[in-house]
């Protein structure tokens, strides 16, 4: 019996993923930039276990499905060697599935914990390719800060990985989340970006632009120039809830108080506070905060109607083994 324990941050995108490349392997479409999140992560345990039949699951001390767990571990073990068993035991300190990226934090959790348990020790690359082929927000996950996704061209999937681009410490944004539905969301990412290229008219276009907006940002984070980062933020959001919006069926991801939100952020730019939006695959409100701003911000949309709970964090660290 081997085991190890990994803490994974969850992570936002600042320019999105939406969208893969043909071919197995889970390659995304387009790059993407990312921040990771201090308070918001997952913690994993996977033991290896001689005396397991089959490969056991839980998140949150309930029992969850290994079908998109065990062709995962199978990567591992054949790394690896081995052909045991494990059990993972995984927790987020955060709702799952509600467009907060437990995907991406869960998937990095468990390739690091996992890796770790068989006897591996991965590079930060390396691993960061495992985690893509989990869920490709994962691969960010596994950097701190500031982090950005390759798509990379290659059919075997060894160029499209993540890497940092700056550490937490370098330029301390806040992050406030707005949670304004607990529940998990009706459409899962994987699905909801399926096929794209014959379900939206807008799909090309949204590939074609991709690198003019990634070039962009990289820019505009090297500046530390907030406004710009901040701007370019909003409209990779809106870019991509407008393709989500224009795939058949319709995907809506967002409720009133969504909107509502977003409004806020947009009232209390005018009126001064550097504050920009940014929503993923679900209801909740991601507000990007220039350093010092998290604390306003977080009282400000903690009154608009229908945001249950609001959380304040800063930028967050790399995945780490825990135990
Ligand atoms: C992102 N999202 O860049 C985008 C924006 C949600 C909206 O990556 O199929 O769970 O597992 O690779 O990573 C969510 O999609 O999708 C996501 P898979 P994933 O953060």
């Amino acid at each position: 019996m081997s085991q190890a324990t990994a803490r994974a941050h969850s992570n936002i995108a600042l320019i999105k993923y939406w969208g893969k490349r043909a071919g197995p392997r889970n390659l995304p479409a387009v790059g993407s930039i990312s921040v990771t999140l201090d308070g918001l992560y997952t913690d994993t345990t996977v033991v290896f276990d001689e005396a397991l039949a089959a490969d056991t699951a839980e998140l949150d001390k309930k029992p969850v499905d290994t079908a998109r767990l065990t062709p995962f571990l199978d990567l591992v073990r054949a790394r690896a060697g081995i052909d045991t068993r494990a059990a993972i035991v995984s927790a987020n300190n955060f709702p799952t599935g509600a467009g907060l990226a437990s995907s991406a934090s869960g998937f990095a959790a468990l390739s690091l914990a996992a890796t770790r348990a068989a006897g591996l020790a991965l590079s930060p690359r390396e691993l960061s390719i495992l985690a893509r082929q989990g869920s490709g927000s994962a691969a960010r996950s596994v950097f701190g800060g500031f982090a950005e996704m390759h798509r990379g061209e290659l059919d075997d999937g060894s160029d499209a990985f993540a890497e940092s681009m700056l550490d937490p410490g370098e330029w301390p944004l806040e992050i406030v989340v707005a949670i304004t539905d607990r529940a998990t969301k009706s459409v899962n990412s994987s699905i909801g970006m399926s096929h794209l290229d014959q379900r939206s008219d807008y799909y090309s276009a949204w590939v074609a632009h991709s690198e003019t907006d990634l070039s962009a940002m990289r820019d505009a984070i090297a500046a530390r120039d907030f406004e710009t980062v901040g701007a370019l933020t909003e409209m990779s959001c809106l870019k991509l809830h407008g393709l989500m919006m224009s795939t058949r069926p319709g995907l809506i991801y967002w409720n009133p108080a969504t909107v509502a939100a977003m409004q806020a952020v947009r009232a209390l730019r005018e009126a001064g506070t550097p504050v920009y939006f940014t929503i993923d695959a679900g209801p909740q409100v991601k507000a990007l905060c220039a350093p010092g701003h998290g604390e306003a911000v977080a009282r400000a949309l903690a009154r608009v109607p229908g945001v249950l709970e609001t959380r304040r964090t800063a930028l967050g660290p790399a995945a780490s083994v825990l135990a």
